[in-house]
């Protein structure tokens, strides 16, 4: 079968939705670097960058991956080009065109270095994970960070991103060419300002002067991401080539639902992405907090639960009405009361809607893949709710069920000897090695973790308490804890 590429692009057209500005002579050039070129990232900002390409303008996309060679090996021959698989009540395709080509930090750092300094780059957008901000339990640069370390010592190329990042914007400063913006697309709280922090932390330790020039011109807007977008498996390859009649070497499937809410503050100098439906708002912080407790808190508890109770996929783990009940449950009586929805959102049919996107059957997500980097995720999503409604004297209990299935879920990935992705996996599998299934000695272990549980919490009765009680049934009969948790208990 022939390959997608620039050559097979126009036997395309007809078929499906391609990108018909890589027929023409004067294709889009570069203005638009992305960190993290992960599926979530092809799905989303790559799927709006495509749409605004439409209306013109050199925005085209060097997606960068810090070390893994393999999206960089899959994409290069085919141009940068893949397709993008809506996976929902209706189903589609499309060719993106938006990523130029993809380069690999470790190995090619001259071009990534070369592309982040041209005074063409006015963005650089990234998706690298929770852990790849490498921040501390307080949101703030982590200058004890191993690897930030390193990059501060300046021995060698960087290895973090917010360590590139500096290498990038402190050669536009020597060349006196303005920063560019940089857009975190991640599930972080505050993800703008504690990445525009974090590269001003950095920069205090290397350059005061560049500190200084960041302060004043360093544009990081808030955003909030959505789009549940699983990894790629054979069976879409499959049905792909089907549709095409070219092989793509790695295709992206996601839902329908795509939404990206910017702080508006970027220069008027952008994308067309308003024209392909971003929401530019004030303040981006009230949507934050209603995606990350409203999706993603459901479905890491989903994750942890449907773990322990063996199901694989989110839509399983929705067919089963004790555990839908216990999520509904755990929204209505303590997620919805611990944070204030932004004005215009109708938080209720927002949360239906989203309990019907897990329901969705063309999307085969993982629940393993959802359980990845827990220390990262719960931070984020779960135990801001719990430390709002401790505060406030609302109710916790569904919330530390969640928290004490994760601890559970650790014990089991370690008695069954299966691997644990997680950045402190090492600490947390050490940790597991010590439970006795006892909940005093367990779960004292676990919120002793202070790079997850601050003290404020590990040291709260209430929150012990309730995380003990849960894990004590949790621990012994995962379904009969459920049945108990999802009534009222
Ligand atoms: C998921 C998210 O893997 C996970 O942690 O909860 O990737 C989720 O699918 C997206 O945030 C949806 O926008």
């Amino acid at each position: 079968m022939t390959q997608l590429n620039n050559q097979t692009l126009a036997s395309l057209n007809g078929k499906l939705p391609i990108p018909a500005y890589r027929l023409d002579e004067h294709k889009p050039q570069i203005g638009i670097v992305h960190l993290g070129p992960g599926a979530f990232f092809r799905g989303h900002q790559a799927w709006y960058t495509e749409q605004a390409l439409q209306f013109g303008g050199d925005w085209a996309i060097s997606a960068v991956s810090m070390r893994s060679p393999d999206v960089s090996q899959a994409l290069s021959p085919q141009d940068g080009l893949y397709t993008l698989a809506v996976l929902d009540a209706v189903q589609s395709y499309q060719v993106i065109g938006s990523v130029q080509e993809v380069l690999i930090a470790s190995e090619q750092y001259p071009q990534v270095l070369a592309r982040l300094t041209a005074a063409s780059t006015k963005y650089v957008t990234m998706t690298i994970t929770e852990k790849g901000y490498c921040l501390n339990g307080s949101g703030k640069l982590d200058l004890s960070h191993s690897q930030i370390q390193q990059d501060l010592s300046g021995s060698g190329q960087p290895n973090t991103a917010i360590g590139l990042l500096f290498t990038a914007l402190a050669a536009r400063y020597q060349a006196n060419i303005a920063p560019f913006c940089v857009i975190s697309c991640d599930n972080l709280t505050d993800n703008g300002h504690k990445l525009r922090n974090a590269l001003i932390a950095f920069a205090e330790q290397k350059d005061p002067n560049i500190a200084n020039w960041l302060s004043q011109q360093l544009i990081s807007p808030c955003t909030m991401v959505d789009s549940i977008t699983p990894a790629t498996d054979d069976a879409i390859k499959a049905q792909v080539a089907d549709v095409l009649g070219v092989q793509d070497n790695w295709p992206i499937k996601r839902e329908a639902f795509v939404q990206w809410v910017i702080e508006d503050i970027l220069p008027a100098d952008r994308p067309a992405w308003q024209q392909a439906g971003v929401i530019y708002a004030q303040d981006v912080t009230a949507f934050e907090k209603a995606k990350l407790r409203l999706l993603n808190a459901p479905h890491s508890t989903l994750a942890y639960v449907g773990c322990l109770l063996g199901y694989e996929t989110v839509f399983d783990a929705m067919q089963d009405e004790v555990l839908t009940q216990f999520i509904q449950q755990m929204i209505t009586a303590e997620i919805m009361p611990s944070f204030k929805a932004p004005a215009e959102l109708d938080v209720k049919q927002y949360s239906e809607d989203i309990l019907a996107r897990f329901r969705n059957p063309a999307i085969r997500h993982l629940l393993a893949q959802i359980a990845w980097d827990g220390s990262q995720k719960l931070p984020m999503r779960i135990l801001p709710a719990i430390s709002d409604n401790l505060a406030a004297g609302k109710p916790i209990d569904k919330l530390a069920f969640a928290i004490a299935a994760w601890c559970c879920f650790i014990v089991k990935r370690h008695s069954d000897n299966e691997k644990l992705v997680d950045p402190l996996a090492e600490q947390l599998l050490a940790v597991a090695a010590q439970c006795a299934g006892n909940a005093d000695t367990d779960v004292a272990l676990f919120l002793a973790v202070d790079a997850v549980f601050p003290a404020e919490l590990s040291l709260n009765k209430t929150f012990f308490s309730a995380v003990h009680t849960a894990y004590q049934q949790l621990v012994s009969r995962p379904a009969a804890a459920l049945v108990a948790y999802a009534g009222d208990i």
